[in-house]
């Protein structure tokens, strides 16, 4: 490959990796560093072998002369350090991915922050605060939730009936909702703005209408926008 091919090849690759939705919660920035240096492992590794491919294509290709390379067995140096590569690389990975793991499930001391339960139904989502408040999202009538930014939010995740998933992509969080089991998510959302969200686990008929938005606003915006809506269910 020459430079300028080998340069507009990386450039390709960076762009794909732009792809990637900004995260907007705290935890979700976590996810995405990682994936970022995954990502870079990655292009490494690929431009790597790649390259040693082709140049032994090329270099050892046939010349028309019946001389065959110089043919060895054994190079245990090589050996060795193609075994302790990959073995150094996938260690870096896991002890990464383990510390980001830990962090993102790390989980809001009780009492601190704003909790929501969120029951997946067939086909919607009902939310519920802990003074009974509750918001139905349904397919006729998707609903628009109000949170707090730059405050711990605990999503409490039940199910009515089968598994679905919460799932708010610009979070780059998602948890399955297991029937008979409690799960939980607990982020802090960074930025201001109307995020979508879905069940991102097929459940039925109407699976792709389970579709919800989270409007993130300071907390003042918040604590009106929730008596407003007690007040409503009165
Ligand atoms: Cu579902």
């Amino acid at each position: 490959m020459t430079p300028a091919r080998r340069t507009s090849a990386a450039a390709c690759l960076l762009l794909l990796a732009a792809c990637a939705p900004e995260a907007a919660s705290e935890e979700g920035g976590k996810v995405a560093g990682l994936y970022q240096i995954f990502f870079y492992v990655a292009v490494v590794i690929f431009v790597s072998v790649a390259g040693l491919i082709g140049w032994s294509i090329i270099a050892f290709r046939d010349r028309g002369d019946s001389d065959e390379p110089t043919q060895f067995h054994t190079k245990l140096g090589l050996e060795i350090l193609w075994f302790a590569i990959p073995t150094v690389i996938v260690i870096v990975l896991f002890i990464l991915s383990t510390g980001v793991l830990g962090e993102v499930n790390e989980e809001t001391p009780e009492g601190a922050g704003v909790v929501v339960e969120v029951q997946g139904f067939q086909w919607g989502w009902r939310f519920t605060w802990p003074d009974g408040t509750s918001l139905d999202s349904l397919p006729d009538d998707p609903a628009t939730i109000y949170l707090p930014t730059r405050t711990p939010i605990t999503f409490e995740l039940k199910s009515q009936d089968v598994i679905h998933s919460f799932y708010v992509p610009r979070f780059l969080i998602k948890r399955d909702v297991v029937p008979g089991r409690n799960n939980r998510i607990d982020l802090t959302i960074e930025d201001e703005g109307t995020y979508g969200g879905k069940c991102a686990e097929f459940c039925g008929l109407l699976h792709d209408q389970m579709d919800f938005t989270i409007q993130a606003v300071p907390q003042d915006e918040f604590e009106d926008w929730l008596s407003g809506l007690g007040s409503e269910d009165e």
